[in-house]
């Protein structure tokens, strides 16, 4: 658990740094297992563009990415199977981080997971493929740090940098859960956990 009350990055974000430390190793365990049913994988974008960081996911829905574009989906288009269920675990970390931060009622369907190796990012956009805007969005962080980029309501207004290191939780509602936000190339770094590479779950209300 945090050892420190949450820290405000936006007004209604909230870091709590280091909140999954404990259970780090035991969710690297859990998304191996989800790896190897629901492989990570390079997505395209619509014009065909390779996103630089893998992506798969766990729970009721996906997130994927084609050239037909952004959705959710019950199923793995590369196995053709439901995706991997989203492990107790998982389930309790989101809740409760969520909880801390004033978000009472948050039941994810969705755990979508990325992994970074150096010098992949993600650039700025904003996460609106899902129904209901009031569910916060609620991210954990694990192995190499990252820059997270948060900006504002449209694409030009000005950045903050916030680094993410392992452990550490980011729950986003209300009105910053549409902002635009980003991830900057990550360095060359190593973490005894995962090696070269960072993951990052992010714990959605897709539908
Ligand atoms: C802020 N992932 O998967 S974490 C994404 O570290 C994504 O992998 C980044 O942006 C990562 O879409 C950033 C979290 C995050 C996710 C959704 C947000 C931050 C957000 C939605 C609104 C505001
Ligand atoms: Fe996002």
């Amino acid at each position: 658990m945090s050892q420190e009350p949450p820290r405000m990055i936006g007004p209604h974000s909230f870091l709590l740094k280091g909140f999954a430390s404990a259970e780090a190793a035991s969710l690297l365990v859990d998304i191996t297992s989800i790896g190897t049913q629901s492989p990570l994988r390079h997505m395209t974008t619509r014009r065909g563009y390779q996103l630089a960081a893998q992506m798969t996911n766990c729970g009721q829905l996906g997130w994927v990415s084609d050239s037909k574009g952004y959705r959710y989906q019950t199923d793995d288009p590369l196995t053709g199977q439901a995706w991997p269920a989203m492990p107790t675990s998982f389930l309790l970390l989101a809740k409760s981080a969520a909880q801390h931060c004033g978000f009472d009622n948050f039941i994810p369907d969705v755990c979508l997971i990325n992994r970074y190796y150096p010098r992949a990012g993600m650039s700025l956009h904003q996460d609106k493929d899902e129904k209901d805007f009031s569910q916060p969005i609620v991210s954990v962080s694990l192995g190499i740090p990252a820059v997270f980029l948060f900006g504002g309501l449209r694409r030009s207004d000005t950045t903050t940098a916030t680094l993410l290191e392992h452990g550490d939780v980011v729950v986003w509602g209300d009105e910053d859960r549409l902002r635009f936000h980003g991830i900057a190339p990550l360095k060359l770094a190593h973490h005894p956990l995962t090696g070269q590479c960072r993951f990052n779950l992010t714990f959605r209300r897709a539908h």
